[in-house]
């Protein structure tokens, strides 16, 4: 029976790019799902959009001198490329920010007066750290000070880094400001707190345990302590972008990011019927009990979405439904060590540029942080392309079209009588497809993957063991052949239908190479019943020559050109890129000599020519600084923190004569951003910015154009 189905990835944040951990997390396996879940004749909803408030947006803005809008359309447009390129499909794929989505204000804002009018909120007037130099509050982590537990001085005003406690910002000895390096005063300020308590009491617990019940044990067991644990939460803050707080005198405060995100789901999905022109198909899939909700997202959103979005959904008795399932993934990590974009670790798209699509999300999903935490290797993802794809399902492939190419005139013989041998072979497809379905609906990806090996390793025994290519030689034997190869057809038919959620390129291939027209096959095409009735090939002959056409092209050893499924990646490819990375990691980049202080005589004189190659090879960006201190070591040299889009790094310059530390904040730079690393003095700086004396011989910095967003390349 047909099921309604609403599935959620996590917004991510419009604050800098996605990477592998990322697309494990939340996105493959919801696309793989949703996909499964459609082949199965389900009514699938898929909704994800960037998620565009919170403070650290709101900084980041801010010091790169941009609109807020303009900030966040830059890496909304990058994230939505980056998932586009792992072929994850939305029905859409907007954001929370006004402009990009305007139901979003309306839907959250009333999520709040519910709430209000249910008695789930309260309000109250405490004090806060406030930086009158930069006239704003300051959230707790933008605090800084000395522990009072432990003494260390580099306390956050949430946590303390050595002692690892938690903290009351207010009581910090000798704060300071982070986003200014002022010292805060406390001043009051009124905020509203979700009563979760009430909800957990009520309902909520209840809830879960009869819910949560067959969840996966790490989402459940992480819930279960929460549950014991729950504390109000604070859902607004005084900020300049966001969610106005719909309350009288409520000026210049804002819903907390953490409550107006997860209703981007219902907005955006709103925003997709009503640009449909099917208005009503929002509240059936958002309202109908019977429609089954999963979120999918990584380990560190679970509370949000099966605590405190539940409460904020039932809370405001508006009939909105509850999740069915969290699946969380575990954490991903890069050889070892955890993803981290801004010290080099991680998988740049260059890397895999060439590879395709499938490849990469196959491979993924093999590797997936389904029950714990698991890791990309450049050797697991060579093995997994080589063995899985290209030795066994891309082997069986092209073997066998290529025989019926050669032998068979490129027709696709008719399915004779079936030998004992044909039909275990079908009965293991069918099986392999009830081993998959039982997987992909129990969200183990990585075991749906190996049913599908598993069935391309009886498809090449098969294949081995009645030996076509000795009997096609012999007249008496040739219908044997004929009808090996029918066979095999038919699985190559059934691996199209059973790699399509994983592989769907991969899939549309097979299919198109076996002359299949129409839609694509559901899962009951699979087996000998279906063969007979001719489900998945037609009965009788299925003529496409060359079968192989639409298969990816190379050249062998001897220069001759062939065709294959997958091509197979070399064991040197691997060492290139953990050389690549570990360099990448050691030396984040770039170094020089800080900008030249020498004082401007006369018009300097031009240096020799140069092709335009050498202009090219240097990578020049735009940035922000971000922070910006005197080198301990060196009088002249400022050491500086980048902001360059995609990460933040040192750069030490020789600017101190002609600026303090002070008013560099916020100024924006050109980086020479792919010189190698140097350490001037002690320090090692990444990079260095441009800048020309001024009529004093001061070095003074260029900037790019406000308009151009950190990152932008110079060209
Ligand atoms: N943007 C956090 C994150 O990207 C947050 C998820 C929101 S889902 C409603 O990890
Ligand atoms: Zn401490």
């Amino acid at each position: 029976m047909s099921e309604r189905v609403l599935v959620t990835s996590a917004l991510p944040y419009a604050n800098g790019p996605i990477h592998f951990g990322h697309i494990v997390g939340a996105y493959l396996p919801a696309d793989v799902y949703v996909r499964f879940r459609r082949m199965l004749g389900d009514d699938v909803h898929y909704v994800c959009g960037t998620d565009e408030h919170g403070v650290a947006i709101t900084l980041k803005a801010e010091q790169a001198g941009q609109s807020y809008e303009s900030y966040v359309d830059h890496w909304h447009a990058v994230i939505r490329d980056s998932l586009a390129r792992l072929g994850i499909e939305f029905d859409c794929f907007t954001g929370t920010a006004h402009h990009r989505n305007p139901y979003h204000r309306e839907l959250a804002q009333q999520f709040f007066l519910d709430l209000q009018a249910n008695g789930y909120l309260a309000e109250r007037t405490e004090e806060q750290f406030y930086s009158e130099r930069s006239q704003r509050f300051l959230p707790d982590r933008y605090v800084e000070g000395t522990c009072y537990h432990c003494g260390h001085e580099k306390a956050r005003g949430d946590e303390c880094p050595s002692c690892g406690r938690f903290l009351d910002a207010r009581r910090l000895k000798d704060p300071r400001s982070t986003i200014d390096g002022s010292v805060p005063v406390l001043k009051a300020t009124t905020h509203w707190y979700l009563d979760l308590a009430r909800a957990r009491d009520e309902w909520l617990r209840a809830w879960f345990e009869s819910k949560g019940a067959d969840w996966k044990p790490n989402v459940r067991n992480f819930v279960l302590g929460d549950l014991d644990e729950l504390r109000e939460r604070a859902i607004t803050r005084d900020l300049p972008w966001g969610v106005p707080v719909p309350a009288p005198g409520s000026d210049g405060k804002v819903l907390y990011v953490w409550f107006d995100a997860p209703i981007g789901y219902l907005s955006i999905s709103r925003q997709y019927w009503e640009a449909r022109g099917e208005p009503a198909r929002f509240e059936e899939f958002w309202k109908s009990a019977d429609t089954k909700l999963f979120h999918f997202i990584g380990k560190d959103n679970i509370t949000f979405h099966a605590v405190v979005f539940p409460a904020m959904l039932r809370g405001t008795g508006a009939g909105w439904i509850l999740p069915e399932n969290v699946p969380a993934n575990e954490f991903f990590n890069l050889e070892g060590r955890k993803f981290n974009t801004s010290s080099g670790w991680f998988v740049p798209a260059e890397s895999v540029a060439d590879d395709p699509t499938d490849a990469l999300r196959y491979a993924l999903c093999t590797m997936m942080p389904e029950t714990a935490d698991s890791e990309w290797t450049w050797e697991e993802y060579r093995s997994r392309v080589n063995d899985d794809l290209a030795d066994n399902l891309g082997n069986f492939a092209t073997r066998t079209l290529r025989f019926v190419e050669r032998f068979f005139d490129a027709a696709i013989p008719a399915l004779g009588e079936l030998t004992p041998a044909d039909r275990e072979l079908f009965d293991t497809a069918e099986a392999a497809r009830d081993e998959l379905v039982g997987h992909l609906h129990a969200f183990r990806f990585r075991q749906a993957c190996r049913a599908l090996t598993a069935l391309g390793n009886a498809c090449n025994r098969y294949y081995d063991q009645a030996e076509p290519w000795l009997k096609v030689k012999d007249d008496a034997q040739r219908p044997r052949a004929a009808q090996v190869m029918r066979v095999c057809a038919e699985m190559i038919g059934s691996i199209a239908v059973l790699s399509a959620p994983v592989m769907p390129a991969t899939s549309a291939t097979l299919l198109r190479a076996l002359g299949h027209v129409g839609a694509p096959p559901r899962f009951d095409a699979i087996g000998a019943a279906a063969a007979q009735t001719g489900r998945l090939l037609p009965v009788g002959a299925v003529v496409g020559a060359p079968l192989t056409a639409a298969f990816p092209k190379f050249t062998d050893d001897q220069g001759r050109e062939k065709s294959a499924l997958f091509l197979k990646i070399a064991e040197e490819r691997v060492k290139k890129e953990l050389e690549r990375l570990r360099t990448r990691a050691d030396h984040p980049v770039a170094t020089a000599p800080a900008t030249s202080a020498a004082p401007a005589a006369a018009i300097e004189p031009l240096a020799p020519g140069i092709e335009f190659d050498a202009f090219a090879a240097v990578d020049m960006r735009a940035g922000t600084i971000v922070a910006a201190d005197r080198h301990p070591r060196a009088d002249r040299l400022l050491v500086l923190s980048v902001d360059l889009g995609f990460e933040t790094r040192t750069i030490c310059a020789g600017v101190a004569a002609a600026y303090t530390p002070d008013e560099l904040i916020g100024r924006r730079v050109i980086a020479v951003a792919n010189l190698a690393a140097r350490k001037l003095r002690g320090i090692e700086s990444c990079g260095m910015l441009l800048a020309t004396d001024d009529a004093e011989g001061k070095p003074r910095f260029l900037a790019p154009d406000p308009a151009t967003p950190n990152g932008a390349r110079v060209s």
